[in-house]
C-alpha cells in the first residue's frame, strides 16, 4: 500500500450535490429563480429588469463573492492545521505501529510469511521489508523537514524498491529496523515545538509537505500493513 498516495483524492462532480446541505439548494434555487426572473423582466423591456438587475451585480455579487472567499479559506485552515487532539491521537497510533505489525507477523508460520494474497500484492515477508525502507524514508523526511529551509522531499517508488532489494530475505532486522527507528522518531515528535509542527517542504510528486503532513500519511502506515499481513492469514485458513 502506498504511503504516498493517501494524498490524492478526488470527489467526483455528483459528490457535491450529495454533500450539498438542504439549505445551500434552497439558496441555489431561490438564487436561480431570481436570476431568470430579473433576465425575463430585461429581455421584455422592463425598467425596473435594469435596476434590480444593476443593484445585484453591484451590491449583491460583491459580497456572496466575499462570503464564498472566506468559507473557503476557513474549510482551507480546518484542514491544514490539525488541532492538538487530532495530533495526539495520530502521535499515539504513530507510537502503536510497530505493535500492531510484530503481534501480526507473530501468528504466522515461516510458510506464511510468504503466502501470496489470491489478489495479488505483496507476501507479508514482502511487507514487512516494505514499512522498514519506508520508516527509514520517512525519518529522513522529518529531519530535513525540522533541519532545512524547505527542503524538496524526494519521492520513490516502493514498488522498484521490492523487486530490486532482495526482499525474500529474513524479516528479523527489517523488524528490529522499524522498531527502533520509529521510537526514534516519535521522541523526537515528542518534543517538536508549536512553531516546528508548521514546518514544511515540498514533495517532488505531491507538492507542500509539512510536518503535519507527515504524521498523517505515517500514523496510520504500520496499522494499514499490519491489517494487510492479518488478511493473508484469514485467506490462508478458510
Ligand atoms: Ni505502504
Amino acid at each position: 500500500m502506498s504511503s504516498d498516495s493517501r494524498f490524492t483524492y478526488s470527489r467526483g462532480l455528483a459528490g457535491l450535490t450529495q454533500i450539498m446541505p438542504p439549505s445551500r439548494r434552497l439558496t441555489v434555487f431561490l438564487v436561480t429563480l431570481i436570476t431568470v426572473l430579473v433576465i425575463v423582466e430585461i429581455v421584455r423591456g422592463n425598467p425596473a429588469g435594469y435596476i434590480i438587475g444593476a443593484m445585484l451585480l453591484i451590491f449583491v455579487a460583491p459580497m456572496v463573492a466575499i462570503v464564498l472567499v472566506n468559507r473557503r479559506a476557513l474549510h482551507l485552515m480546518e484542514h491544514l492545521h490539525m488541532d492538538h487532539a487530532e495530533r495526539d491521537a495520530l502521535i499515539e497510533q504513530y507510537k502503536d505501529g510497530y505493535r500492531v505489525v510484530r503481534e501480526a507477523v507473530d501468528q504466522l508460520s515461516e510458510a506464511e510469511l510468504d503466502q501470496q494474497p489470491a489478489e495479488g500484492g505483496w507476501t507479508p515477508r514482502q511487507i514487512v521489508h516494505h514499512l522498514a525502507d519506508s520508516e527509514t524514508t520517512s525519518a529522513i523526511r522529518l529531519r530535513r523537514l525540522l533541519a532545512e529551509n524547505q527542503p524538496v522531499i524526494q519521492g520513490y517508488d516502493e514498488e522498484l524498491f521490492a523487486r530490486k532489494l532482495h526482499y525474500d530475505r529474513p524479516i528479523g532486522a527489517s523488524l528490529e529496523l522499524l522498531r527502533a527507528v520509529r521510537a526514534a522518531s516519535a521522541e523526537l515528535l515528542d518534543w517538536l515545538t508549536e512553531e516546528e509542527w508548521t514546518r514544511e517542504g515540498t514533495h517532488s510528486e505531491q507538492g507542500s509537505y509539512s510536518v503535519e503532513d507527515w504524521l498523517r500519511i505515517y500514523a496510520a502506515h504500520a496499522h494499514d500493513h499490519a491489517a494487510q499481513i492479518l488478511s493473508v492469514k484469514a485467506k490462508a485458513s478458510e
